[in-house]
């Protein structure tokens, strides 16, 4: 085999190892990287061939230079366009290295991998006034915290240490009551 044809093939193979090396230590580098892996910069979740959207971002950061390229203005960017930025996708939205526990860890370079957005159910609750002899009794579920005010139209005040059952006096001037933000009287 000809010295020179034996030089080429050595010098291809160190440049896959190379290229491999690299990539596998930028995911070190990322909040969560190793949750998504290669697919966060790379098109094919292997890796290698054409790279993300968040994968050029990276490129345009550092180049083949292996320093640190996480930060907070990167956390901050949404280089797939989901609407999430890449710190809300890898769990670390201010981009301080340090990842949320708990965090739903997506894509940052596939607009189809978005974290899961749950509305709460919509909770409600009822104001159950009874009347006691000379007491007046409030008696609310699921909650929530008494408030008091002069008028319907507020302004609201809560009233401490109320829980439910809480009871007051039929003697006491008009006060409308609510629990929480909700309405009552
Ligand atoms: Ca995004
Ligand atoms: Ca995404």
């Amino acid at each position: 085999m000809p010295p020179a044809f034996v030089v080429i093939v050595c010098a291809l193979v160190g440049a896959s190892i190379e290229t491999i090396w690299a990539r596998s230590f930028r995911i070190d580098m990322l909040p969560n990287g190793n949750a998504i892996g290669c697919a966060s910069c790379h098109v094919k979740s292997s890796g290698g061939g054409p790279m993300t959207s968040f994968g050029n971002e990276v490129w345009s950061i550092v180049g083949r230079s292996r320093a640190p390229f996480w930060s907070e203005a990167l956390a901050a960017m949404d280089s797939d366009g989901d609407g999430f930025s890449n710190g809300q996708e890898l769990g670390d939205p201010d981009g301080d290295g340090i990842v949320e526990t708990g965090s739903q860890v997506t894509n940052p370079g596939d607009a189809g991998s978005f974290p899961e957005v749950t509305t709460p159910e919509p909770t409600t609750t009822s104001l159950l006034i009874q009347l006691d002899g000379n007491d007046v009794i409030l008696i609310w579920e699921k909650g929530g915290a008494l408030e008091i005010s002069e008028s319907p139209l507020g302004p609201w005040l809560p009233v401490k240490n109320a829980s439910s059952p809480y009871q007051t006096s039929i003697d006491s001037p008009t006060m409308f009551y609510r629990v929480g933000g909700g309405s009552g009287g």
